[in-house]
């Protein structure tokens, strides 16, 4: 399908896929067996620009949009999508700053992330508030000229790998959600340390620890935008960065089809290829087709949110909700064309499989993904929306 890409986008593309293919398909099976962080790839990604994506030319980037993010993630996620969502969390850890960040916290931090030189994340998630997030008990309480944060962040992409934090916790618990703030929270302040690194089904190679603040103290400076605009950041940062989330899935379910699609023609059974078969011709088929159907929504989406920048929070849940729903239909369905093989843990399809079950849950599991939907489309209809 031709998607009318620009040649920017054409070249991030290739990019992306020429490291992926060279670089990270010969190690995913050791970065998930070793659950270690792929540093030596994060590095070639910096190398080749891909950081500088999703900033601005005035701070070191490359100004494209989201759905070059999109196209860069759909190649590495083809390879490995626990590098994949490391690559993404440092553009999520960024979009807070790139969304209400000001002139200075700007100029500080973006030409680090756009160089790749550091890493961002976001924290947002705790033990008591995932889908909930209204639910934070992190505080940021006032004092002098600092904020003192104290509470613990769970489950963070690039948790301990990442310099630069961008944390949501609450300035005025007295005001509920209207009471939150985000702050920049650099690795090294005092107060500030990292829980074990959790042991998960998929995305091994990526980085998943507790943020843990004990009277950690933040310049006044850090905070991003206003108090009390916090949540509001957080919620516009995940409008942004669910379709990169939908393109992690679109890759990772690429990747299984093509594995499935290659067996099917080399693996004989009753004398036969196995895809001359009606029964794997239709898995096949109907995989193909979700994976189209996730790729125009998702460009699509991404353009429409890259050239109306406004009320994108319907069709970036859509995005990530049917891609990764797709995902794992797709993959369960590359195993089982594959039997046994699919099974074993020589062959990268079960991989995929545990890879692309995280999609239907991080960034807003695909249940909340329906609600802002829903809710999306009955506000537009009643006239408070576009
Ligand atoms: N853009 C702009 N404003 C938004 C918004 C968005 N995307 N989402 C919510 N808001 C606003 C609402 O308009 C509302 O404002 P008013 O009070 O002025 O009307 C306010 O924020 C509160 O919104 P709402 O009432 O919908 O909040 P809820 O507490 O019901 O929660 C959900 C909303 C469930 C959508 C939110 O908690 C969520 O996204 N949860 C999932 C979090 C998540 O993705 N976690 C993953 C961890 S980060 S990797």
């Amino acid at each position: 399908m031709d998607y009318l890409l620009s040649e920017q986008q054409i070249f991030i593309r290739d990019t992306a896929r020429e490291i992926a293919q060279k670089k990270i398909l010969p190690v995913r099976a050791e970065l998930d067996e070793q659950e270690e962080f792929p540093w030596d790839i994060i590095k070639e990604l910096a190398a080749a620009d891909l950081f500088a994506i999703f900033v601005p030319e005035a701070y070191g980037g490359l100004d494209a949009g989201i759905l070059d993010v999109c196209l860069a993630m759909e190649e590495i996620s083809k390879a490995c999508g626990g590098v994949a969502v490391s690559y993404a969390s440092s553009a999520l850890g960024a979009f807070p700053i790139l969304l209400y960040g000001s002139e200075e916290q700007k100029q500080k931090y973006l030409p680090d992330i756009a160089s790749g030189k550091k890493l961002a994340a976001f924290g947002l998630t705790e033990a008591g508030a995932g889908s909930d997030a209204s639910g934070i008990q992190t505080t940021a309480l006032p004092d002098g000229d600092h904020y003192v944060l104290n509470g613990t962040k769970q489950w963070i992409t690039n948790g301990g790998e990442a310099e630069i934090y961008t944390v949501i916790a609450m300035t005025n618990k007295a005001r509920g959600i209207r009471g939150a703030s985000a702050l920049i929270v650099e690795k090294g302040t005092p107060g500030f340390s990292f829980g074990k690194k959790e042991k998960k089904l998929g995305i091994r190679s990526s980085s998943t620890r507790e943020l843990i603040f004990e009277d950690c103290r933040i310049p006044k400076e850090n905070l991003i935008g206003k108090e009390g605009q916090g949540f509001l950041a957080a919620m516009k940062t995940l409008d942004k960065s669910r379709p990169g989330i939908g393109a992690q899935a679109l890759g990772i379910a690429q990747g299984a089809y093509e594995e499935a699609l290659r067996y099917s023609r080399e693996r004989v059974q009753f004398g036969k290829p196995i895809s001359s078969f009606q029964a794997i011709q239709h898995m096949l088929a109907d995989m193909a087709t979700k994976i189209e159907a996730a790729r125009a929504l998702i460009y699509s989406v991404a353009r429409y949110m890259d050239t109306n920048p406004k009320d994108m929070s319907v069709e970036s849940a859509m995005a990530k909700l049917y891609a990764s729903d797709i995902a794992m239909e797709v993959t369960v369905d590359a195993v089982q064309i594959m039997g046994g093989y699919g099974y074993m843990r020589e062959y990268p399809t079960e991989k995929y499989m545990r890879d692309a079950k995280i999609t239907q849950i991080y960034e807003g599991t695909n249940q909340i993904q329906r609600n802002v939907i829903a809710l999306g489309l009955i506000k537009r209809s009643a006239g408070k929306g576009k």
